[in-house]
């Protein structure tokens, strides 16, 4: 009779631990949760007139040419700042250029930014159950004619949400205060953290040291860590009405009203890899790239929403869409 309410327990149990997990891994382990909720935090009531925090008027961008950028909501989408992240664009490869033979049938490996591969063979995308990860970890095991050299790297960026300027970068040999004085620098308003992860994978003759091919792929993560003098949270003008449409392979943002009105759009010189804009109460949240993009008033060209993206970036960029079978 006891057994039942047990399994149950058991199993409400495990779905915690997985949202957790699956939380965590979302978040790149610095968390923000609703217990932060400033209304939770009996932070007190501020009068309405110093209501609109900077930082969520802004919608940051990574582009592949490892740049994020901060674009100011109003104001036409103007770019208050633009910071580099090392090292290198988010996609350098030399994979792809590789045509292998499956079954008298040509194919193509393409690296996805988060170190998945691909197959390609010109008409249909297959994830290839081999990714980055794995490949460093096992290379002796998967052949002998061929030696994998290479790693992950994680490099952490603090940014003046308010100016653009760099306050500190750690990268894997130390944390670098960037201030000239050798002092660190004392932020006065809310800081953007920027977390980039690079993962790059060599290919080696084992006889010679040869390099077959390489593929380096990166990701962004943000978050904000919150003025601490800031108290007026929850009277936060949002920016919510406002909606953002993105056409990845462009580079082009696009801000619509409610009523599908396009606002402003600002086009980067690449690629737009991921954007996030700031919440009712500062939290960073990811704008959906793959979102409907019909408007009611098609004034611009916004093509339907693909699946998947599928792109070359090398001096210059080619693109295509193509759709998972
Ligand atoms: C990969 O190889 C190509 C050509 O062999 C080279 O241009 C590129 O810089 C390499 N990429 C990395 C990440 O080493
Ligand atoms: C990059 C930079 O400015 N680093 C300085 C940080 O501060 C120490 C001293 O505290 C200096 O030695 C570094 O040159």
């Amino acid at each position: 009779m006891e057994l039942l309410p047990l399994v149950i327990r058991y199993i409400v149990f495990v779905c915690i631990l997985v949202l957790f997990w699956t939380n965590c891994l979302a978040s790149g382990g610095i968390e923000t949760t609703e217990e932060n909720d400033p209304k939770d935090l009996g932070i007190p009531f501020c009068a309405p007139e110093v209501s609109k925090r900077q930082v969520n008027g802004l919608v940051f961008v990574s582009t592949m040419d490892g740049k994020i950028s901060a674009l100011n909501l109003e104001d036409g989408g103007s770019q208050k700042w633009s910071i580099e992240t090392g090292p290198g664009p988010m996609l350098s490869s030399s994979i792809h250029n590789l045509e292998l033979s499956n079954n008298g049938q040509w194919v193509r490996m393409i690296p996805s930014l988060s170190g998945g591969l691909y197959k390609m063979n010109g008409k249909s995308v297959e994830a290839v159950p081999i990714n980055a990860e794995n490949l460093l970890k096992s290379s002796f095991r998967y052949s002998d004619d061929v030696i994998i050299s290479g790693g992950m790297e994680s490099r952490t960026y603090g940014v003046d949400s308010a100016t653009g300027k760099l306050l500190y970068e750690c990268s894997m040999a130390s944390c670098d205060n960037q201030t000239t004085q050798g002092q660190r620098a004392t932020p006065v308003g809310d800081v953007i953290l920027i977390q980039r992860q690079t993962q790059t994978v060599r290919a080696i003759e084992p006889r010679d040291g040869t390099e077959r091919w390489n593929f380096s792929v990166g990701q962004h993560e943000l978050k904000l860590s919150p003025d601490p003098s800031a108290s007026c949270h929850d009277t936060v003008a949002s920016y919510d009405e406002i909606v953002l449409k993105v056409i990845v392979p462009d580079g082009l943002i696009c801000a619509l009203d409610s009523a599908g009105t396009v606002l402003w759009k600002h086009t980067f010189e690449y690629p737009v890899v991921s954007a996030w804009r700031v919440g009712r109460s500062g939290e960073i949240k990811g704008v959906d790239l793959f979102g409907g993009t019909r408007t009611p008033e098609e004034k611009i060209y916004l093509p339907e929403s693909p699946v998947l993206y599928v792109g070359m970036h090398n001096k210059q960029v080619r693109q295509a869409r193509a759709h998972i079978n």
